[in-house]
């Protein structure tokens, strides 16, 4: 029988609606799984994956039997993962909301993001909060890299930590460097393998559940993509993304790639 909380709690009707973004494979998934298995006694939560192609993350999940199956919930994407996440997030929103009244009340709803790179980030909109996760193996020096996750996300997460030794990162320098890059703002390093580091993730979330409860907590926006630009001359293929505004552009020059070895980017649907 999987763990449930069942008392009611007080406050806002909604769900603190908390995001996971970073780059592949830094341990977004892991980092909710640790949060279910920690908190779901005490309270009730659900989570929302995104994927480009598949519900890989949620089947992960589902078989972490960390939580419900049924209260974790897969979108897919088709497009960009930033897309679904900052520029149109009608698809989580509505995930999002169906799973607040199919479980009602939730206290927390996890986002993860689809994998992507160092410029993803969630709407306002869409999350009240959101956890931006680097990890040792992408290297120490990613954290001085900056972007609107690493500066401005509510809380930036070093994991892994125990790997460290094995890929030559000083974990201190590498949370002084984040530190710095934040202005002070929250930096924990984490690995599942590390019980205290797990209880300091899960304080985090109790202590803004808390501020969200009180109506204490305003959701920051941690700032657009920087503006970029892709093009692929040999297949023709143009797409940039920019931020002017809102909006967020992609100018698709597609030739006919019928029998061309083209391998860029896969299709946007927008
Ligand atoms: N050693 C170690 N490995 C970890 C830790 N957290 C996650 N991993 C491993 O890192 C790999 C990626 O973890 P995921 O949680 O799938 O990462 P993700 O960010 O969700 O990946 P995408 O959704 O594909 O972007 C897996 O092999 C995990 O087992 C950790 O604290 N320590
Ligand atoms: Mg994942």
């Amino acid at each position: 029988m999987l763990r449930q909380a069942q008392q009611p709690v007080e406050g806002p009707a909604r769900s603190l609606r908390l995001g996971v973004a970073g780059p592949v494979g830094t341990g977004k998934s892991s980092l909710i799984a640790t949060i279910c298995r920690t908190l779901a006694d005490e309270l009730r939560l659900g989570v929302i994956t995104n994927d480009i192609y598949t519900d890989e993350d949620a089947r992960f999940l589902r078989s972490a039997g960390v939580l419900d199956p049924e209260r974790i919930r897969a979108v897919e994407t088709g497009a960009c993962p930033h897309t679904a996440i900052r520029d149109d997030v009608t698809m989580n929103l509505l995930a999002v909301e169906d799973l607040e009244r199919d479980f009602s009340p939730l206290d927390v709803v996890l986002v993860e993001s689809g994998g992507d790179n160092l410029t993803a980030t969630f709407s306002p909109a869409l999350v009240d909060a959101q956890i931006f996760v680097l990890d040792v193996a992408g290297g120490g020096d990613v954290a001085r890299k900056g972007g609107p996750g690493i500066a401005r996300a509510d809380l930036l997460v070093v994991n892994k930590t125990d790997l460290a030794p094995y890929v030559e990162v000083d974990v201190a320098q590498m949370v002084a460097d984040a530190e710095h890059a934040r202005e002070g703002g929250a930096v924990l390093a984490l690995s599942r393998h590390d019980a205290d580091s797990v209880a300091r993730l899960a304080d985090w979330v109790r202590t803004l559940l808390a501020a969200h409860r009180a109506g204490e907590h305003a959701p920051q926006d941690p700032g657009p993509m920087a503006p970029h630009f892709h093009a692929d001359e040999n297949g023709g293929y143009v797409h940039s993304h920019g931020e002017a505004g809102a909006a967020h552009s992609h100018d698709h020059a597609e030739p006919d790639h019928a029998g061309s070895d083209h391998v860029g980017h896969a299709p946007h649907a927008h």
